[in-house]
C-alpha cells in the first residue's frame, strides 16, 4: 500500500485527537494510502518527546521551520494555536505539502483567502478539521436536507454553550490573547456553529450582532502552561482579556432563511454543548452534541394524531463511517470524527478531489464571523459581499 510520512505540528489537545486518528486510521479504515506517524514538533522539547513516545512518532523537532522543509514530509498537521497556522500552511504549501489544518483557519479574513489561493497554487489537498460535519447524525440531517424532507428552510438555531472560563482565577491563556487565538468564543466555538450553517443551510449574506467580555483581566500564568480547558500556574500579575467570552449573532441567509447563534464559555452547566435546530416547510431536525448519535426528526407528512419529534439513532450500517465501526446501537464518540476526517483527507489525496470544509470554507466562515465581530463593534448590521 502507499505510504505518505506525516509530521503534526502541535502536541496539546488537538495534538492528542489528530494523533488517536493518523496511528488508528488503518485499524478500521480501508484507507488508500498508509499515513506514517514520522516527526512531532511542538517548541518544548522534553514534553513533545513525551507525546511522540507515547503516539509513536518516530522524531521530534523543535522547530516547524525545519518541518515543512524536509522533502520525506507529505502532510503536514496543524494543531496549533490560530496565529500559527498562516505561516505554517503557507510554508507547507510552498513545498508541495496536503494539509490538515485545526480550526479556526487563521487570524483573520485576508490569511484565510491567501491560504486558499496558495494551496489551490500548489495542487495540494488542503482540509479545515470542522470535525463536528463528520458526526454521522450530522451527516444524516445533511442527506435529509438534500433529499427535501425538511423542504424549504426558513430557520436555524443554533448555539455552542461551554463553560470553562467562568472561574475568574483561570489564568490568561493562549486562548484570550487576540494575538495568539484571533479572537474569543467567535473563532473558538462560534467558528463551528457557523460552519454547519454553511454546510447544512447554505451562505450568509448579512450579520448582526452583539459580543461581551465578562471578565476583562485574569491571572497571567508561567509560559505556556494551561492550555484547552486547563488553567495554568498563576504568576501574581494581572493580565488583559483582548478577546470576546461570548457573542450572539442573527443573520440572513442567501436563501432567505434566518439565523440566530450564541457562542459563549459562560453557560453554566453546558460543557460542550453543541447543538442546533433547523426548521423547514416539511419538517425540522434537532442536533445536540452532547447525545452526539442521535438525530431528532419531526416529519410534517406523518399521519395525523401521529406527529411529533422521533429520535434516530445514528448508528446503522447505512449511516455514513458506521460500518467501519461497531454493530447499530454500539454508538460511537467524540474522538471517532477525527477518523472519519482522516479517512477523507486520505481519499481526497488519492482521488484529487477536494475535500470540505477546505480553505476557501474556511474563508467563507471566516467572512461570517468577522462580519459578527464587526457589528458588535460598530452596532450595525454588516452585509457580506
Ligand atoms: C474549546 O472551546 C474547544 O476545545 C474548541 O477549541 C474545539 O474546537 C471544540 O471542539 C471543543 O472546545
Amino acid at each position: 500500500m502507499k505510504e505518505l510520512n506525516v509530521a503534526i505540528i502541535g502536541y496539546k489537545f488537538m495534538g492528542k485527537a489528530h494523533s488517536n486518528a493518523w496511528q488508528n486510521i488503518t485499524n478500521f479504515f480501508d484507507v488508500p494510502i498508509k499515513p506514517v506517524m514520522k516527526v512531532a514538533c511542538g517548541r518544548n522539547e522534553e514534553d513533545v518527546q513525551e507525546f511522540a513516545d507515547r503516539w509513536g512518532w518516530e522524531e521530534i523537532e523543535t522547530d516547524w521551520k525545519k518541518v515543512v522543509e524536509r522533502d520525506d514530509i507529505d502532510i503536514i498537521d496543524i494543531s496549533t494555536p490560530p496565529a500559527l497556522h498562516y505561516p505554517i500552511a503557507i510554508a507547507a504549501a510552498k513545498t508541495g505539502k496536503h494539509i490538515f489544518c485545526e480550526k479556526p483557519i487563521s487570524l483573520t479574513t485576508d490569511e484565510a483567502l491567501k491560504m486558499y489561493e496558495v494551496a489551490e497554487e500548489a495542487g495540494v489537498v488542503h482540509y479545515l478539521n470542522h470535525n463536528y460535519r463528520r458526526c454521522p447524525a450530522v451527516m444524516l440531517a445533511k442527506q435529509m436536507i438534500d433529499e427535501g424532507k425538511l423542504g424549504k428552510i426558513y430557520h436555524w438555531r443554533g448555539c455552542y454553550l461551554q463553560s470553562w472560563l467562568m472561574d475568574p482565577e483561570f489564568t490568561l491563556t493562549w486562548h484570550m490573547k487576540k494575538e495568539i487565538a484571533g479572537s474569543g468564543a467567535s473563532g473558538g466555538i462560534n467558528s463551528h456553529s457557523v460552519d454547519l450553517a454553511r454546510f447544512l443551510v447554505g451562505e450568509i449574506k448579512s450579520v448582526s450582532a452583539m459580543a461581551k467580555t465578562f471578565i476583562k483581566e485574569r491571572p497571567i500564568s508561567e509560559g505556556t502552561a494551561g492550555g484547552t480547558f486547563a488553567s495554568g500556574e498563576s504568576t501574581g500579575e494581572m493580565g488583559k482579556v483582548t478577546v470576546e467570552d461570548a457573542i450572539s449573532m442573527v443573520v440572513e441567509f442567501e436563501n432567505g432563511a434566518l439565523g440566530s447563534f450564541e457562542a459563549t464559555t459562560f453557560a453554566i452547566g453546558r460543557e460542550n454543548y453543541n447543538y442546533f435546530e433547523i426548521y423547514g416547510s416539511k419538517g425540522a431536525v434537532i442536533f445536540n452534541l452532547e447525545r452526539m448519535n442521535e438525530l431528532q426528526y419531526y416529519s410534517g407528512e406523518d399521519g395525523e394524531g401521529e406527529k411529533g419529534f422521533r429520535t434516530i439513532l445514528a448508528t446503522d450500517s447505512s449511516h455514513p463511517y458506521i460500518s467501519a465501526w461497531w454493530p447499530p446501537a454500539h454508538n460511537i464518540g467524540y474522538e471517532h470524527e477525527f477518523h472519519h476526517a482522516v479517512f477523507d483527507f486520505l481519499n481526497a489525496i488519492d482521488s484529487g478531489e477536494p475535500i470540505a470544509p477546505n480553505f476557501y470554507d474556511g474563508y467563507l466562515g471566516m467572512k461570517v464571523l468577522e462580519a459578527g465581530l464587526n457589528s458588535a463593534e460598530t452596532k450595525k448590521q454588516i452585509d457580506i459581499s
